[in-house]
């Protein structure tokens, strides 16, 4: 798959970075990554690993020194049963680290945050995407995002990350979930929000099976680039067996080489260097002409 992807900005965008033609678009062929980088002690795969702001801006340097086009960085845990953190907490931690990222590096930085206040605070200092998994569902979220002119992830999630997991249900889970986020998107661009990408929310308030059926279903969208992200999830252990989070490397790329492979424009991901030499391998093998140089 060889699809142009392209995200518009209304502020200025650090040129230097892959991705980034000029200084309100960011241009890329086939499948990205972002790279995860979790500012909070309680993240389920990563918690407390990058809880220092130093830390967590050399992770951050480091993911896209191995190549990531975005890194992401968040404050909240949103794994399944987790509870809501307050406003200043959430701002303590992620602010000086998107703050430090933004002037040492030349790299395309998105804030992973449900709330406007910290998607205003983190664009003031140069987060350059907000990725939002309650997908726009407050309205003073698409007014910020409107008003400062960054592009948005929205994720499809049913319920929130306390209770989600407990019974998810749907009728058709791609015609719902695929509907939900274009009807979010129009009304997010309607409002003046740049750009959108669209995210099924693997994991959030989904079964095995509603997962694999969106996988399936992929590129799920004709009209908007589309975000996979299933780095470490419970979908990887229930594949593949293995119990321990830190073993689930090797499923998640299984699962987003596939995504890549029909058509998702980015993957989300903790193993930059791992997916990245992954892509390139499966990148070669489809490309006929391809020549080792
Ligand atoms: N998943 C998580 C957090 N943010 N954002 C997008 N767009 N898509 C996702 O699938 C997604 C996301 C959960 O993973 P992680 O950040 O590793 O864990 P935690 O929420 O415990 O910090």
């Amino acid at each position: 798959m060889n699809e142009r992807w392209q995200l518009r900005s209304n502020r200025s965008l650090p040129v230097d970075a892959a991705g980034v033609s000029d200084a309100h678009h960011i241009d890329w062929i086939g499948c990205s990554i972002m790279g995860v980088v979790n500012v909070s002690p309680d993240s389920f795969s990563d918690g407390g690993l990058h809880f220092d702001v130093g830390d967590a801006v050399a992770h951050g340097l480091a993911l896209a020194r191995d190549g990531a086009l975005v890194v992401d960085v968040g404050g909240e845990s949103t794994r399944p049963g987790a509870a809501d953190i307050p406003l200043d907490a959430e701002l303590e931690r992620v602010i000086p680290v998107i703050e430090r990222l933004a002037a040492e590096g030349n790299v395309l930085i998105s804030v992973d945050t449900r709330k406007a206040a910290v998607a205003a605070a983190a664009v003031a200092v140069g987060a350059n995407i907000v990725n939002d998994v309650a997908g726009l569902r407050d309205p003073e979220m698409v007014a910020i995002c409107a008003e400062m002119g960054v592009p948005v992830v929205i994720v499809h999630m049913q319920g929130s990350p306390t209770t989600m997991q407990l019974d998810p249900r749907y009728d058709d889970v791609v015609g719902e979930v695929v509907g939900w986020m274009e009807e979010q998107a129009d009304v997010a661009l309607a409002a003046g929000v740049p750009s959108v990408l669209l995210d099924p929310g693997l994991g959030f308030g989904k079964t095995l099976e509603h997962n694999l059926a969106l996988l399936r279903a992929l590129p799920l969208s004709q009209r908007f680039p589309v975000l996979i992200g299933a780095s470490r999830k419970r979908t990887v252990e229930q594949l593949a067996g293995r119990a321990s989070v830190q073993r689930r490397d090797p499923g998640s790329i299984a699962i987003h080489l596939w995504a890549a492979q029909r058509g998702a424009a980015m993957v989300r991901v903790h193993d930059v260097p791992g997916h990245r030499e992954a892509m390139q391998v499966d990148r070669a093998l489809r490309n006929a002409s391809y020549t080792p140089g």
